[in-house]
């Protein structure tokens, strides 16, 4: 292993690049609060001037009891809401979940892309790849939790799809590697 040098061999840099990253991503922090625990927050990161981005994660209620959880804020946005997607005569719309959204006990929601996610409004700076972001949610019934989520790509659809994410290192290798998620996705899972 420590016989690889970049400038020779150029492939197994990015196959070292990605095994950082993906180190990195295991390292991601999970949350507990009371009944409520969150794996994997991740953010997108945004075009230049951008005037929103959105956040996701996977949610459990280990609960006996419903819980709903809003954004209150977070750190890279003026405000910071829940939305919804839906299609609405075949055209995508997104909108604030009223009165936060329901977890029922025992239910996993996933906040991800063209679904439910984090919207973060009014972005004080776009947000970079590599770096993280941190959103305030309320629980009704768990509590306040502060959330660091790591941004990932721009064309970023799961944490698992960071294989593009890490490879993006590596110059146009990584826009091939993105638009083909599936093989991409399967071998990080692997890990
Ligand atoms: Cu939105």
């Amino acid at each position: 292993m420590t016989t690889i040098t970049s400038k020779i061999l150029p492939f197994s840099v990015a196959a070292l690049a990605m095994t950082q990253f993906l180190s990195s991503a295991a390292l991601a922090k999970d949350y507990d609060l009371g009944s409520i625990h969150i794996s994997q927050p991740w953010a997108r990161a945004t075009p230049k001037g951008a005037a929103a981005a959105a956040a996701y994660m996977t949610i459990t209620n280990n609960g006996k009891v419903p819980d709903r959880v809003s954004c209150v804020s977070s750190d890279a946005s003026a405000e910071c809401q829940i939305h919804t997607m839906t299609m609405d005569n075949g055209v995508m719309k997104m909108r604030p979940v009223e009165g936060g959204l329901e977890i029922k006990p025992g239910e996993t929601v996933t906040l991800k892309p063209a679904s439910f996610h984090v919207m973060l409004l009014n972005l004080k700076h776009p947000l970079a790849e590599g770096d993280t972001t941190k959103i305030t949610l309320k629980f009704d019934n768990a509590g306040t939790v502060d959330v660091e989520s790591q941004v990932l790509a721009l064309g970023a659809t799961a944490p698992g799809a960071s294989a593009g994410g890490g490879s993006m290192m590596m110059g146009d290798h990584g826009g091939g590697m993105m638009s083909a998620p599936g093989g991409g996705t399967m071998q990080m899972k692997k890990q």
